[in-house]
């Protein structure tokens, strides 16, 4: 371990602090929480120049913010600098607004991918006798939210996101701001770190299998920690399949990846494979893995690999040609590719420091010329608990420091500098953040275009920043200019539990549409449906008994459905197709049927259906839930459930 041993003796500094981890990361709160700091910020930012954040009643925000929403399992769209919340966009919750979860069109994208074993599992669990019934997971986790790329920088295309509660990698289309693909990953314990791949185009959606599990997870392997591993994923973007999967030693945390498409990086802790915590912190240093794709995709194409669950797996372990393991300090948390297409940060998380690499000497390093460590070039102390790191594009990095709560600022060159031995401190600034901040991210600054203007920080606490909410405090995601040369914090802005990521992207980049196209793919099978039945969705006011199966089809013309009643039989499948063929903008209408647990959205010129058993004799109204015009109370119908005979 001699000159593998990270150049800089982070780990006695480490050890002060990962001593009492829990009590020094209890002393940050309390100094975070000093309330002259943040008044020194609140007067900065009102007092000099610098950017705006105020966006008047009317005028629009220059960037969308993707803001990934955690435990909620959604995504949400923040216009920035406002930090107004514009929209939220269901991806693996369940959300009554907009019927998703509900909609026979959101279930087939929410199950239609699962892995057979968790169709059965759920099947058995929810009681179901098909998919549908079965239904998808309750909960999702989404940590990380990052659209498609082209040639370096942001296409516009899609959103994509991990669920890292249940091994899931979602695709949004930028379009109409739906999610429209959901895949399980196998292997997986949980799907955490995820990006796409930046050059020439995504392509590949990286994703990273955090705890490490015995692979296949079938009961044979147990208390034997040693056979356990975790595995890095690249799904095909565009079909939304896995392509291929590395077997890895350790738990791979958060991912990055090249602006030349050779490789990608992971974050990797618990080298020694621990199942506790005492265990996965019990050692100096971990990795961070690089991932040679080139060499991954000749494996692939060779055939050397192993098919595990479907899917074809190569073995990326310590020692094959396909990875390296760069050993950095215990336990690295983000992994960040700067604007420059040079530089890598990883975010010490229980060390000061981050390490940063430059991806010109991974060629040599592959080639065995160089030992891992030849790759870093510099690895500044920022403070306690780096987590993640953003760039500017003109040379500056901003780290989070949790423990400390700060936004650090520190300059790249300065830092290399620093560790050739040159007596020069790459700290800029440091200013409080409040309190504790996670991810931050910077204005179009995980692409070659980062523009330097504003940085948000997303703190994981507010305390006393907001009126009290009760038991459960808002997170707080705070604005901060960079435009300047030094950082300004100039708003707090309230999130729900809990963005971990959020993904800038101006507004030039993406263009969606206001009305449906009659011909998307979204409601392809009540389309087929209805042309099977003789029935034009455009036209529709009809209701079709096949056996116990009854297809009622209606439009929704503002305030009236072309249908204002139909009867049905106790026991009967029921099956209501929905196509509003108002062509207004805006004009959504919507199908709530009265104790029945149903609500859908039906956007201009879409098409919704839901499946439900007629289980209710009796008679039940339903209602247009979008207020779309002066009669939308009336806006309603009633089905007429006929009860059995007896
Ligand atoms: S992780 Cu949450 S703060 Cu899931 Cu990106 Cu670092
Ligand atoms: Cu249609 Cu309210």
């Amino acid at each position: 371990m001699t000159d593998e041993t990270p150049k800089d003796a982070t780990s006695l500094r480490r050890r002060g602090l990962l001593g009492g981890t829990a009590t020094a990361a209890l002393a940050g709160i309390a100094a975070g929480a000093g309330g002259t700091a943040l008044s020194r910020n609140a007067l900065a930012a009102s007092s000099a120049g610098g950017l705006s954040a105020e966006v008047r009643p009317g005028d629009l925000d220059e960037y969308y913010g993707f803001s990934s929403g955690g435990q909620t399992g959604e995504v949400r769209i923040i216009g920035l600098p406002s930090s107004r919340e514009l929209i939220r966009i269901p991806v693996f919750n369940r959300d009554a607004a907009t019927g998703w979860g509900i909609t026979n069109e959101s279930k087939k994208i929410l199950t239609e991918n699962m892995l057979p074993a968790t169709k059965e599992f759920l099947a058995k669990r929810f009681g179901g006798q098909n998919v549908a019934d079965a239904f998808d997971y309750h909960n999702g986790d989404a940590h990380h939210p990052h659209m498609s790329f082209t040639d370096g920088t942001y296409d516009g295309r899609y959103i994509f996101v991990n669920d890292k509660a249940n091994c899931r990698v979602a695709r949004i289309r930028c379009d109409v701001m739906k999610t429209d693909k959901i895949i399980e990953i196998p292997n997986a314990s949980d799907i955490h770190g995820m990006r796409p791949q930046k050059y020439p185009r995504t392509g590949y959606v990286f994703a990273n299998s955090e705890h490490v599990i015995p692979i296949p997870n079938d009961g044979s392997v147990l208390d034997d920690p040693k056979n356990y591993w975790s595995v890095f994923t690249a799904i095909d973007g565009d079909k939304m399949e896995v392509a291929w999967q590395v077997l890895v030693d350790g738990n791979l945390d958060n991912c990055d990846c090249d602006y030349q498409g050779k490789y990608a990086f992971s974050t990797c802790y618990n080298p020694k494979k621990g199942v506790t915590l005492a265990q996965m912190t019990d050692h100096e240093q971990a990795w961070a893995v690089i991932f040679n794709i080139k060499r991954i995709e000749q494996a692939v194409a060779s055939g050397d690999y192993k098919v595990m669950s479907g899917v074809k797996v190569v073995d990326g372990r310590h020692g094959t040609k396909y990875t390296r393991y760069i050993p950095v300090p215990n336990s690295p948390h983000g992994a960040n590719t700067a604007p420059d297409g040079i530089h890598v940060v990883f975010n010490g998380k229980l060390s000061p420091t981050v390490t940063v690499i430059d991806v010109r000497r991974l060629d040599d390093l592959f080639d065995d010329k160089i030992q891992p460590r030849g790759a870093v070039v510099a690895e500044p102390e920022v403070g306690l608990g780096p987590l993640h790191t953003a760039y500017d594009g003109r040379g500056n990095a901003y780290t989070t420091v949790f423990i400390d709560s700060q936004m650090v600022k520190w300059n790249i060159d300065k830092a290399k500098r620093a560790f050739a031995g040159e007596k020069v401190d790459p700290i800029i600034q440091k200013i409080d953040v409040h309190y504790q901040p996670g991810h931050d991210h910077t204005t179009m600054g995980e692409t070659k275009e980062a523009d330097g203007k504003w940085l948000i920080s997303l703190n994981k606490f507010s305390k006393d920043r907001f009126i009290n909410t009760g038991v459960l405090k808002p997170e707080n995601d705070q604005l901060i200019d960079i435009s300047g040369d030094e950082m300004k914090l100039v708003h707090d802005g309230p999130s729900f539990a809990e963005p971990h990521d959020i993904c800038i992207v101006h507004r030039s980049k993406v263009n969606p549409i206001s009305i449906w196209k009659r011909d998307d793919p979204m409601w392809e099978d009540a389309r087929n449906q209805a042309k099977k039945d003789g029935v034009k969705l455009e036209e529709a006011a009809h209701v079709i008994r096949d056996g116990n199966k009854v297809r009622v089809y209606m439009t929704s013309n503002a305030p009236a459905y072309s249908l204002d009643k139909f009867e049905v039989n106790q026991g009967d499948e029921v099956t209501v197709t929905i196509t509003n063929m108002d062509e207004v903008e805006d004009l959504t209408h919507g199908f709530t049927l009265v104790r029945h647990g149903i609500a859908m959205e039906i956007g201009p010129q879409a098409t919704a259906s839901v499946t439900f058993t007629a289980d209710r004799p009796g008679v039940h109204w339903w209602y247009c839930q979008w207020f779309c015009h002066a009669l939308h109370m009336e806006m309603s119908g009633r089905m007429l459930v006929h009860p059995k005979s007896v």
